[in-house]
Parts: structure tokens; sequence; C-alpha cells
């Protein structure tokens, strides 16, 4: 099956991040008012964490940047090389020289935006036991322009995907590239997949999210994060996950041929697979303590996974259990990377 894939069938876009990461005590999160498991933009009180977390706690660069691990986990999975294209903006530096290394090895074709007066966006990890800690100093990934897009090689790529995946975090830069990407999709009838992000992308830029969701097919997003999405759309404060789910899944849309599913995960709890009214559980597999090494890229990885299958047309069941098989990888790894040979059976 595998072979048939074809090149540049998945297109995604996001920020390329370089991932700063430490395992830092309690004290420390509250120093900078973070919260565990949140993700954050970068402030002007956060800048001198990025340097704490080299000089204090020893930090080990990782790539980042949540679509990018996305893919770069579905190209693990799928085996053969450039069947996932990635586009972001990066600085002329030594990160993103890391970042386009670490991506070609997983196999992922990077066509970056490159802007020489800003330097590579990079994101604080910090790991307090299973919890992970995100403050993204998008920096360079922030300069991403639509015209990125209007490039004749880049806009060949685009309309050569079959399938689409942006993340809620790449509304805080460029909504006008995510509407694009979206109408293509919906011009071609080609499905179109979003995560939530963060519980700030709901608070902050539901305008732009709203824009969109009604081109999205397949919406992604955690907990805490549909909870801030509720909250946002003031739904009954009482509405559990699975009428959240639902709520999210009658939204308008474009294209009612195809309804839209929500996937929604819950650490160790099932995942939860919304269509029309029907919700279903997909059991994770509770690691054990010694086993964790660290959460981030957790939830990237579940959607890598389910790509990875999701591309090859198999049943939302298999994307599903893909998806919690690559969580349950990274979860054994440092960060969003991954060890060995993958060893999903459907
Ligand atoms: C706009 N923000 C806040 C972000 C991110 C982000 N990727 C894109 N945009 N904040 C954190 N990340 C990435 O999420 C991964 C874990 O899920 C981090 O770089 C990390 O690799």
């Amino acid at each position: 099956m595998t072979d048939t894939l074809r090149e540049g069938s998945l297109v995604g876009l996001g920020n390329p991040l370089l991932d700063i990461s430490a395992v830092v005590p309690l004290d420390f999160l509250q120093k900078y008012a973070m919260k565990e498991d949140d993700a954050i933009l970068a402030e002007e009180r956060h800048m001198p964490i990025y340097r704490e977390l080299i000089e204090r706690f020893q930090a080990e660069f990782l790539a980042g940047g949540s679509v990018q691990n996305s893919l770069r986990i579905a190209q693990w999975i799928i085996g053969k090389p450039k069947v996932a294209v990635f586009f972001g903006c990066v600085g002329q530096d030594d990160y993103a020289n890391i970042l386009a290394e670490k991506a070609c090895a997983a196999g992922l074709d990077v066509h970056y935006q490159v802007k020489c007066d800003t330097p590579t966006g990079t994101c604080a990890v910090l790991i307090t036991g299973t919890h992970r800690s995100l403050c993204a100093n998008l920096a360079a990934a922030n300069k991403f322009t639509i015209d990125h897009l209007d490039i004749p090689r880049n806009q060949a790529l685009i309309e050569n995907g079959l399938y689409y995946y942006i993340s809620g975090f790449f509304l805080t830069v460029t909504p006008p590239s995510i509407m694009r990407v979206a109408a293509t999709a919906h011009a071609r009838q080609r499905p179109f997949l979003m995560n939530l992000s963060a519980p700030f992308i709901s608070q902050f830029y539901m305008a732009p999210l709203l824009a969109v969701m009604p081109y999205v097919d397949i919406i992604f997003g955690n907990e805490a994060e549909a909870k801030a999405f509720a909250e946002g759309q003031c739904w009954p404060a009482d509405a559990d996950l699975r009428e959240i789910g639902k709520r999210l899944v009658a939204l308008d849309k474009l294209n009612p041929k195809r309804p839209r599913i929500a996937i929604l995960t819950q650490g160790c709890d099932p995942v939860l697979l919304v269509q029309h009214d029907s919700v279903q559980e997909f059991p994770v597999t509770r690691l054990a303590a010694h086993e964790i090494v660290d959460t981030n890229g957790a939830g990237d990885a579940f959607v890598g996974g389910f790509l990875s299958q999701f591309v090859q047309g198999k049943s939302l069941d298999v994307c599903i259990r893909c998806g919690n098989y690559a969580a349950g990888h990274i979860i054994k790894n440092p960060g969003c990377t991954y060890s060995g040979k993958p060893e999903f059976v459907e």
C-alpha cells in the first residue's frame, strides 16, 4: 500500500521551532507564571527562560514545532520519503540547519521561507514529572507570509496535495495562508485537518479559528483545548468532552457531504472519536512511570501516527490506533523523537 503513496500527498504548514528542553522544579514554572501542560506565546518577561534553561538546567536541543513534529512522525511510520511536504518560516542560522537536517533525516520535504534578519524560533520545554509546559518564542516563524505560497513551485506543491494539515498555532501567524490552503482543499474536495493546539488559541484567536472551521473535516484536540473552545463559545459549563465533541462536529461545514469528525485525546484516558451523534472510545496503553521520558510531543505524535494511516486510506479505527502507538513511542523518548523502526501492527 505504502508504495502507491505519491510524493507530496500530505501538505502541512506550521511554525518550525527548535525545542530547548529541560527537567525543572515546579518553582521554576511559578517564577515565570507558567502552568503545567500548557502552551503559550513568549512575552517579554519570558525571554530569560531560554538562557536559564541552558545555563542552569543543561537543556537539550531537539527539533520541534507542532506540525513539523507530526509530519516527521508520519514519515517515520510511512517509510517512503517525501510523502509529506512542510512549509514554515525560519531564520538563516544554525538552529534552522538543525531543523532542516532532522526533517530531511525523517524523509520530510521542507520548503522553508527564510528571513535573514530574524533568528529561528525556539520553544522552551519545561518538564515537571509527566507534565510539560511550552513557551514559544516564534521569532522567524512569526514572519511567514502568504507570498511564500505564491511562489510557483510552492503553489504547485500545495495543489499537488491530497491531504492538508495545519495547527491552530499557525492562526497566530498567518490566517490568510490558512484560508488559502483550506480553500484549495475545499475546491478539490480533499480532506483538511486542523488542531485546536492550545487553550490560548480558543481564548485569543477564536475569530480566525471560526473563520476556518467550516473547511475543517477533522479537528484534533485534547481535553483542555476542547474545554477552552467550549468556554469561548459559551457552551454550557457542565458540557463534558463527549458533548463538546458533538457540538464541534455540528458547527457549520461548507462541504456537508463530508461531515466533520472530532478526535479528542485525554492523556492516558481513552481517545474519543466523535462523528454525527456517535462517540467511540479507543483505549490508550498506560505506560509505567519508569518508561516515561517526557510527554513533550505526545499530541503531535498522535496526529503523526493518525496521518500516516489516513493518507493510506485506512479506516479511522486503524488511524487512531496508530496515533496511540506513535504517542506511546514518543513518550518513551526525549521530546518528539523516535528510535528504531516503527512497530505498529494494524
Ligand atoms: C504558536 N505556538 C505557541 C506554537 C508552539 C509550538 N508549535 C507551533 N506553534 N508552541 C509549542 N510548540 C511545539 O509543540 C511541540 C509539542 O507539542 C513545540 O516546539 C513542541 O515541539
